[in-house]
């Protein structure tokens, strides 16, 4: 049986505003294609490829908050309070086998008296989620001055580009109930380019599409270039990388180090052991 000698080494988690992912890519995709053979391990993935922060907004009773914490919990609390100020969700979603995204979700209050404290979250969002109740017509008639002021104050490399969605709330409720029909909410979320669902926190109805369908047109907006991880602003991150574990000959493992000190340091290279295998 032949016997050689190999290098485990590991790279440490990192987040991207320390150290370009795109460039650690890079070298970590040559890296395994170079090293084929001497891979062992299977837990490449990273932890999450992107984190985007959405805003949740509307009058108040509408159901953010219990929308929020069925897509986060998968239920609604049976009895809520009113939301005061802002409140903060998260939750992971998979655009694609592999390939996570990090939500943080901000409940805000529909209380008009919030209203100023609420306002300072709009700026670092990508994604604004509008929401009314499909019971109460006011709450409808109140979404384009939600829309407004979250237009108004968006904030990123290119605000227009940030996804805005209409969500026509608590559609477990009976037809006779209903004050909105389905096409009126139609219309006016295509007249404002939004996009539009009808979801209910009772029946968990397109709870889960109307976020992922938010974070897949961020994404798009991301891959197209017009949204980008922006210093100074919260909207769009990159993610976060596993450690990782690689195990090189030492002849691989001496080429590594030469790259690495050629490219100026950028991969962290620790815990260098001598394993036999
Ligand atoms: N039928 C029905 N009721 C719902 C649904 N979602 C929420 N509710 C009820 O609507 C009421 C208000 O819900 P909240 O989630 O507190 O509303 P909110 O928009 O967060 O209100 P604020 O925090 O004051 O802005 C509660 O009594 C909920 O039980 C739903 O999908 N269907
Ligand atoms: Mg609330």
């Amino acid at each position: 049986m032949s016997r050689h000698q190999t290098t485990v080494f590991t790279f440490f988690p990192f987040q991207n505003n320390c150290l370009n992912v795109s460039t650690v890519s890079g070298i970590r995709a040559s890296l395994i294609s170079k090293m084929e053979t001497n891979f062992i391990g299977d837990d490449y993935g990273p932890l999450f490829n992107y984190l985007f922060r959405f805003i949740v907004i509307g009058d108040s009773t509408v159901g953010k908050s219990s929308l929020l914490k069925y897509f986060t919990e998968g239920k609604s609390a049976e009895i809520t309070d009113p939301t005061v100020g802002v409140d903060f969700y998260a939750r992971m979603v998979e655009l694609k086998p592999g390939y996570r995204v990090k939500l943080q979700l901000w409940d805000t209050a529909g209380q008009e008296k919030f209203r100023s404290i609420t306002r300072s979250y709009y700026r670092n969002s990508v994604g604004v989620m509008v929401i009314y109740d499909i019971t109460n017509r006011a709450s409808f008639e109140h979404a384009a001055s939600w829309l407004k002021e979250a237009q108004d104050n968006v904030g990123g490399p290119d605000p227009s580009k940030c996804v805005f969605t209409l969500v026509g709330h608590k559609s477990d409720c009976p037809e006779e109930q209903r004050r909105v029909n389905y096409e009126e909410g139609e219309y006016f979320a295509k007249y404002h380019k939004m996009k539009f669902i009808e979801t209910s926190a009772i029946t968990g109805d397109n709870v889960f599409d109307a976020f992922t369908m938010m974070a897949q047109e961020v994404h798009a907006r991301v891959n197209e270039g017009h949204l980008r991880p922006t210093e100074g602003w919260e909207g769009v991150k990159s993610g976060i990388m596993r450690t990782q574990s690689i195990c090189l000959s030492e002849q691989d493992f001496q080429n590594l180090v030469k790259n690495h000190n050629q490219l100026g340091g950028a991969v962290p290279v620790v815990n260098k052991k001598k394993k036999r295998v």
